[in-house]
């Protein structure tokens, strides 16, 4: 936005209140095309990349110079962020929803150290994302005296590139168009993930000497997933026939709906049983009869109930399926494996390298499928409809298991007239979203899958794959921006931890007027780690009291509610009964369908539902 004048509030005021019309630049005429960060940016356009999320920095002033006053800022739209954290976290979360990348701008090495965190994050969630960092001149010879000698760094992108899909640093505008094309080719080809495209001082303010042409995108356009081979599909189809008791159990998947109709025929047709896990985004429909254990990470009774009964497992691209294995049998690793028939689908060894371990344990596999979940799905269902199977299967095996959500037995009320639990908090948060159409961007950590009733591939988006406290509000924040228009609450549930670590990100929120609400699970503690110092305490026969020391954020108590209305959120009092959490979210309901943001601190006592360590508190022996 311009800056206000005195004599033209009125006029600033309503160019504020169109939320297109935030932050125009003025007095533009007919841009041309003459520097090479022009260049640069003129293939961003041409690659409809919405928004690029940044904070500012002198490395890349040539390019956020083409941005504004070449492309007018609009396609892509700056977003203007806090901390460079949050630039990537909001990507994350709008990546999530559209499987689409947003586009970031880092400040040389220093902006590309403070976002390191989330970019290592996405790469874990599988966001596709595209990053523009800068750094030089990388010819001495143009540097500024000091600040560019600092902010020059060789291989900038060594710092990241563990982490992500691929990097280039471009010598020439003409490179950088090709550069830039593939930085969207490979961020798009799954598995997603995250790129880096580094632009040299030098060539964003070097004046263009010859004409650049930029060709159709279209014809540098993402190949479709690869497909199954028939064989495949045939030993797939044999192996459904022959198995008493089929278990799904559906991870990383698709955003889209026609994707989630196909998952439940799939499994209707076959009559398998369904697990979700409660931190991959919403996969099948959770009040399903099919789905028969709550969602879960570390597998709870039923579902470990679930998996020994299952003769045969197909694992869509489960996140951890060694791991799960070894939780629900009590197997050892790869010497051991699962006696089983199993079933993997997943694309992940293309982009697994030797620095991250977030590929998991290794899992025997009898049926391997190089494609992705639902390319695998699509086909089985052609078969299975040229071969005229029946439409529905029912497994007398599978209608005899009581479904998990009857299983409650009243047992969701939360209990009235005290201090909430988090069981108590997430009863009401369920209560509440019955009603309408709600995306959770996030759930805390503890929340119990009890509370997850989901009926859309939107309505969870996923936590975070890298374990990464402080991306909560970027996320949920990022899941807006992507949802702003579509009818949905967006609700991201964070604990006060990943609150307070990325509670800048609100401000964005504001400045773009995204429709949010974010609820906090205020325990007063990272209590996962209380969890932790508990475990340890009792492992070596020490005084397990004391697992609160360098734990607890409660002297002085902070005022979460002000953190959040001093970035323009609407707040009110803390609340610490159902009963007035239940009113604070139907308050906040309101404010956020009028376009507004509301900010709910909900004071918990501290613990999980289960009243157990969290899952990444196990230490991986069978209990
Ligand atoms: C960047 C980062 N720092 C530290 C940790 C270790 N850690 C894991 S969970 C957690 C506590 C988070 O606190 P909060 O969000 O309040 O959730 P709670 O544990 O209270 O449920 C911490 C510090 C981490 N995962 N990531
Ligand atoms: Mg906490």
């Amino acid at each position: 936005m311009k800056p206000a004048t005195a004599s033209k509030p009125a006029e600033t005021n309503d160019r504020r209140s169109d939320k297109n019309q935030i932050d125009r630049p003025q007095s533009l005429g007919k841009p041309q095309m003459k520097w090479g960060s022009d260049v640069v940016a003129e293939v961003t356009r041409r690659l409809d990349l919405k928004y690029i999320a940044l904070v500012p920095g002198a490395s890349y002033r040539g390019f956020h110079d083409s941005i504004v006053n070449y492309l007018g800022n609009q396609n892509p739209q700056m977003v203007i962020c806090l901390h460079e954290e949050h630039a990537v976290s909001i990507a994350d979360g709008y990546g999530k929803v559209t499987e689409r990348p947003m586009a970031v701008a880092l400040h040389s090495n220093v902006g590309l150290m403070h976002a390191t965190m989330p970019i290592f994050n996405a790469w874990c969630d599988r966001t596709p994302m595209i990053i523009f960092g800068a750094t030089g001149p990388v010819d001495a010879h143009r540097r500024r005296p000091w600040i560019d000698w600092i902010h020059t760094s060789k291989d900038q992108a060594s710092m990241i590139r563990n982490y992500i899909k691929w990097d280039d640093q471009p010598a020439s505008p003409q490179a950088a168009v090709e550069s830039v094309l593939r930085a969207n080719q490979i961020a798009r080809s799954a598995p997603l993930g995250p790129v880096y495209v580094c632009l040299d001082v030098g060539l964003q303010e070097s004046p263009l000497t010859e004409e650049i042409s930029i060709p159709d995108p279209a014809r540098f356009a993402p190949a479709p997933s690869p497909a199954v081979p028939r064989t495949s599909l045939h030993k797939a189809l044999k192996a459904i026939d022959k198995a008493k008791f089929p278990l799904i159990l559906m991870g990383r998947v698709s955003r889209r709906q026609e994707d989630w109709d196909r998952r439940v025929r799939f499994a209707e047709m076959i009559g398998a049983a369904v697990l979700t896990s409660s931190n991959d985004p919403s996969a099948f429909p959770t009040m399903h009869p099919l789905h028969l254990a709550a969602p879960c990470l570390r597998p709870s009774k039923a579902a470990t109930a679930l998996i020994e009964k299952a003769d045969l497992i197909i694992s869509l691209d489960w996140l951890d399926l060694g791991g799960v294995f070894r939780l629900a049998l009590g197997t050892a690793q790869t010497q051991e494996p699962a006696d089983k028939m199993i079933l993997h689908c997943s694309v992940d060894s293309y982009r697994t390298n030797g620095w991250s371990m977030d590929h998991q344990a290794m899992p025997a596999v009898d049926i391997p499928i190089h494609a992705e979940s639902d390319q695998f799905v699509a086909q089985m269902l052609d078969e299975m409809d040229d071969k005229k199977t029946p439409k529905v299967k029912t497994r007398p095996e599978t209608k005899n298991i009581a479904h998990w959500n009857d299983a409650l037995n009243g047992k969701s009320s939360p209990a009235h007239g005290k201090i909430m639990t988090l069981w108590d908090m997430a009863m009401t948060v369920r209560e509440f979203a019955k009603k309408r159409p709600v995306t959770f961007a996030r759930l805390p950590l503890g929340w119990p899958g009890e509370a997850c009733e989901f009926d859309s591939p939107l309505s969870f988006m996923g936590n975070d794959g890298g374990g990464a406290v402080g991306t909560g509000p970027g996320h949920t924040i990022g899941t807006a921006l992507a949802l702003k228009d579509s009818g949905r609450l967006t609700v991201g549930v964070i604990g006060d931890g990943d609150y307070l670590m990325g509670v800048n990100a609100l401000w964005t929120a504001s400045h773009f007027k995204i429709p949010v609400m974010i609820v906090c699970a205020d325990n007063r503690s990272y209590f996962n780690d209380e969890m932790h110092q508990e475990r340890v305490a009792q492992m070596r026969s020490r005084p397990a009291e004391n697992r609160w020391i360098g734990q607890r954020i409660d002297d002085p108590r902070v005022d979460l509610v002000a953190m959040a209305r001093a970035q323009g959120f609407d707040s009110e009092a803390p609340v610490s009964t159902p009963e007035a959490l239940a009113q604070a979210l139907k308050k906040g309901a309101a404010v956020v369908a009028r376009g507004g943001r509301y900010f709910i601190d909900s004071v918990i006592e501290p613990g999980y539902a289960d009243s157990g360590p969290d899952q990444r508190a196990g230490d991986g022996k069978k209990k």
